[in-house]
């Protein structure tokens, strides 16, 4: 949604999957086989799934080589950052399942905690004194990583995440993003945040 927000594209938003259910619906089934969400439905009725996928297709149509480089190398080096996000996302994910614990204490997030510090350092080195993780424009790489940052960025002050200054700063920049406000400040993580749940 957030990359849908960036390039201004008219959308009808259909919330599916989790609470909302729907997932092993035949006619979802039919636009994403793995019965998961995200999937989209293009003006023309065809349909695409896997969020990466999705954000590579709307930024190489609609962007122009603006967003997704159109030199195949510098795609590439874009993409692999991309394709690391996952690494990031899982580390932060096992914090929050830390925190969000019932019985969880500060002590009982710590192994999670200094699992995600080699990430955080990798993503510090890659942002460098970059604006972007592309470089000085927001991008493909931005997309996959921008909304996994900000769940990050919610967790609770007291488990001292130590977040370091580039990414503290690229995060701001993302903050000021108006299409980041509506599409991920305020959908993503946006309840109250704290240790045992
Ligand atoms: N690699 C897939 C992962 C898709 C995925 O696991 N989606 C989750 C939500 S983030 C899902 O559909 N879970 C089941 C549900 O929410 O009902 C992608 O990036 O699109």
């Amino acid at each position: 949604m957030w990359t849908i927000g960036e390039l201004n594209l008219p959308y009808r938003r259909v919330d599916w999957g989790g609470a909302f259910g729907g997932n092993d619906d035949p006619a979802h089934r039919a636009r994403n086989p793995a019965g998961t969400i995200p999937a989209v439905e293009l003006p023309d009725g065809r349909t695409l799934w896997e969020s990466q996928a999705i954000v590579r297709y709307l930024c190489a149509v609609y962007a122009k080589g603006d967003m997704i480089p159109l030199d195949p190398f510098e795609r590439a080096q874009a993409e692999a950052i991309m394709d690391w996000g996952p690494a990031f996302a899982r580390a932060v994910s096992a914090v929050r399942a830390a925190y969000k614990n019932s019985d969880a204490t500060l002590e009982s997030c710590s192994v999670a905690i200094s699992l995600l510090k080699p990430q955080l350092g990798m993503l510090e080195l890659l942002l460098g004194d970059k604006n972007f993780l592309g470089g000085q424009n927001l991008g493909i790489a931005d997309f996959a990583l921008g909304g996994w940052l900000h769940r990050l960025m919610r967790c609770p002050e007291e488990l001292e995440l130590g977040i370091p200054t580039n990414v503290r700063s690229y995060y701001g920049r993302l903050c000021l993003r108006k299409p980041f406000e509506d599409h991920i400040l305020t959908q993503v993580s946006a309840g109250m945040q704290r240790i045992g749940g």
